[in-house]
């Protein structure tokens, strides 16, 4: 069966594997991000294998999400079956006391309400063209907090929740609902938690060997590649040097 997949957060990391993966395995992708040079880029590279668009929106934006979803051709409006909720990141590491209400203000806007708008945004297009997927980039972070983590903990476990959610009130409707939760993955993601710190970002890794972004590229396209009678729910992917947000063996 034809598949047709919309990928939040394509512009790096894991969003941009899955987008890759999915491409090499036919599935028609809609890559979105907020840097356009990279969508660019991504698009004439996917192009090459299968159908790509790329659309250029905040997920925090919600009046931008609906129009960027509106303004998907009919072609795409009635092909999208995959929803891929990747876009995301933390922003900063502080204790409670310490921490700064912006950085708050991102994650729940960007984590939380983001993937809100943009599940409400594309679930019409799933619902309409059937055996509709949704994908929700949740994390270890959002079973297990961690000191400092606080609102990023937050955030993740309210995708936790609303995956949860989501597969309750969608199972009437056919739309499986997935929840991948990865450990420690080496992406862009410590780099934009830090503010652009290199040192502090490459210190989240050291002495360890963390998971990559095809890793869980791989996990996502597993889960969208069972047969039609199989929901993969959760799942955890860890590193092996990594058994809770709190234990990791360093060298
Ligand atoms: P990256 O920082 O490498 O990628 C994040 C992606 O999200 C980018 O493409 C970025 O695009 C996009 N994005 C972020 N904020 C917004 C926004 N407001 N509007 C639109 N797009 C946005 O991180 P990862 O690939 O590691 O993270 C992907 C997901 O995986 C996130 O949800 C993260 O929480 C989760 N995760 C990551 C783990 C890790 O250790 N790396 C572990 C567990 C979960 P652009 O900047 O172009 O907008
Ligand atoms: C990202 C994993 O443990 O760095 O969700 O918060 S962690």
């Amino acid at each position: 069966m034809k598949q047709t997949a919309f990928i939040t957060g394509a512009t790096s990391g894991i969003g941009q594997a899955t987008a890759r993966l999915f491409a090499q395995n036919g599935i028609d992708v809609v890559i979105t991000g907020r840097r356009q040079e990279r969508l660019d880029a991504l698009e004439e590279e996917l192009s090459k294998l299968v159908k790509v668009t790329a659309l250029n929106f905040d997920v925090r934006d919600r009046a931008a999400v609906f129009a960027a979803v509106d303004s998907l051709s009919d072609g795409w409006k009635n092909s999208i079956n995959i929803l891929v909720n990747n876009a995301g990141d933390a922003h900063g590491l502080a204790s409670f006391q310490d921490a700064d209400l912006d950085d708050f203000d991102a994650m729940i806007d960007g984590n939380v309400k983001g993937l809100l708008y943009v599940s409400k945004a594309v679930l019409p297009l799933l619902l309409k063209n059937g055996n509709g997927h949704i994908v929700n980039l949740g994390s270890i972070a959002g079973k297990q907090v961690y000191p400092k983590g606080n609102v990023y903990n937050a955030s993740k476990f309210a995708v936790d929740a609303i995956s949860q959610a989501m597969r309750m009130d969608l199972l009437q409707e056919g739309i499986k609902v997935t929840e991948i939760e990865p450990g420690l993955v080496e992406t862009e993601f410590s780099l934009v938690r830090f503010k652009g710190d290199q040192e502090k970002s490459d210190e989240t890794y050291a002495g360890l060997e963390a998971l990559t972004a095809e890793d869980i590229a791989d996990a996502i396209y597993y889960a969208i590649s069972r047969p039609e009678h199989v929901q993969v729910a959760e799942m955890m992917v860890l590193p092996k040097a990594q058994a809770s947000t709190r234990d990791y063996k360093r060298d």
